[in-house]
């Protein structure tokens, strides 16, 4: 995977979250964090949901960001005008093409979808705008029906296509071969939006980028409709775990968990205790054998650099699991000088004694250490 591009549709996708409401103060906010990281698109609600969100797109189309501003609609001629309307860079037009949607929600077969397709994009950059055309429920679309309007589209000149998991059914072998046969048919770049139902999404958007896609959809902790999409930390880790230069050269990662910040307390939820890395255990290393191994070179047992995230390294010591190494580097730490090696592992024994009983804190476990000390300074004299 030689580059990729991000858009960030925790202004979109994420509005779809159950607990979600962003006033216009709150998504200016987000968008400018989300920029600073320098994620390569934002993509906004259609104007055509509401009022508010038609000037929202106006008011963020407008702040001068550094990423594309685009915005999402229905495959409509009136949907586009609006969106033209507001000065976004692009937009991202979708319709739905599995036998479920087109039966129960629009009721269209594919040779209107396709004919209609066309009239909007071929408008869209008429008005000289980026334009995204997407099936919703791709997996459970026909390939034939899905292969002949993506060609159709991509012989007018659309900028992108997109596959969407909407239902999350996916998985990464069916995802490579999609965006595989896709690759081999359209020359234009193509985008992928993968829900996570059933917990792919991250490794789904990986598949996708293998097999030759271009841009992902990501939200802020993966916030969206029902449990949401590809999150964008997450689809960090595992972008810098696969290049790391890449992705660190191109985007602020220290500046991951300040939006997260913002977009919990907005939508009124706690960063997940194993969220990818900033979940509060991220970085803690327990087990003694870990913990010594952590001491001694942190590559051992850390793929991701917490110092590349703006986030440190925790190594667990009051507990059952613990070693006397680890206990000896609190050692040093507090700077007890005079203690040797036997006095850590007795000391070590200690805890492990106390920590059957009950957890420690590292609080408890300072103490006992100068506990130690000091009843060794006496004794001495
Ligand atoms: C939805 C639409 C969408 C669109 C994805 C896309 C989906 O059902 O709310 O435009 O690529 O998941 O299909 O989010
Ligand atoms: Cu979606």
């Amino acid at each position: 995977i030689s580059s990729f591009k991000i858009i960030e549709s925790t202004l979109r996708e994420g509005e779809q979250f159950a607990n979600a409401f962003f006033d216009t103060a709150k998504k200016v906010e987000i968008a400018k964090a989300l920029d600073a990281i320098g994620v390569d698109y934002l993509e906004l609600t259609s104007p055509a949901a509401s009022e508010q969100s038609y000037n929202d797109c106006k008011t963020i189309a407008g702040l001068g960001l550094k990423a594309k501003i685009l915005t999402h609609t229905r495959c409509h001629m009136d949907d586009a005008r609006l969106a033209v309307e507001t000065g976004v860079d692009g937009v991202d037009v979708v319709i739905g093409t599995s036998s479920y949607l087109r039966e129960f929600s629009h009721g269209k077969d594919m040779e209107y979808i396709t004919d209609k397709a066309i009239e909007v994009i071929t408008y869209i950059k008429s008005q000289g705008r980026e334009v995204r055309f997407s099936t919703e429920d791709s997996f459970r679309s026909d390939l034939v029906d899905l292969l002949s309007i993506y060609k159709a589209v991509d012989k007018i000149g659309v900028n992108r296509v997109g596959i969407a998991d909407t239902v999350g059914c996916a998985n990464p072998r069916q995802v490579y071969e999609l965006v595989k046969t896709l690759r081999s048919v359209v020359n234009c770049d193509i985008e992928c939006h993968f829900h996570n139902d059933t917990g792919c999404a991250i490794a789904n958007a990986y598949a996708a980028l293998e097999a030759g896609a271009t841009h992902i959809d990501t939200s802020v902790l993966g916030i969206g409709e029902r449990n949401g999409i590809t999150p964008l930390g997450g689809l960090f880790a595992r972008m810098y775990a696969a290049d790391k230069d890449y992705v660190m050269g191109k985007y602020d990662l220290k500046l991951i968990r300040n939006v997260e910040n913002l977009v919990a307390d907005s939508v009124e939820v706690a960063v997940p205790f194993n969220n990818y890395i900033t979940g509060y255990c991220a970085f803690t290393h327990k087990a003694g054998i870990h913990a010594k191994a952590i001491l001694n070179n942190p590559s051992t047992y850390e793929i991701l650099k917490p110092e590349d995230f703006g986030m440190s390294r925790y190594v667990s010591i009051g507990h059952r699991l613990t070693g006397w190494n680890a206990v000896k580097n609190r050692i040093e730490q507090l700077r007890l000088t005079d203690m040797t090696d036997d006095d850590a592992k007795a000391v070590t024994q200690k805890i492990k004694e106390l920590a059957d009983i009950r957890p420690l804190s590292l609080d408890n476990v300072d103490s006992l250490l100068h506990q130690y000390h000091d009843a060794k300074k006496t004794s001495s004299h």
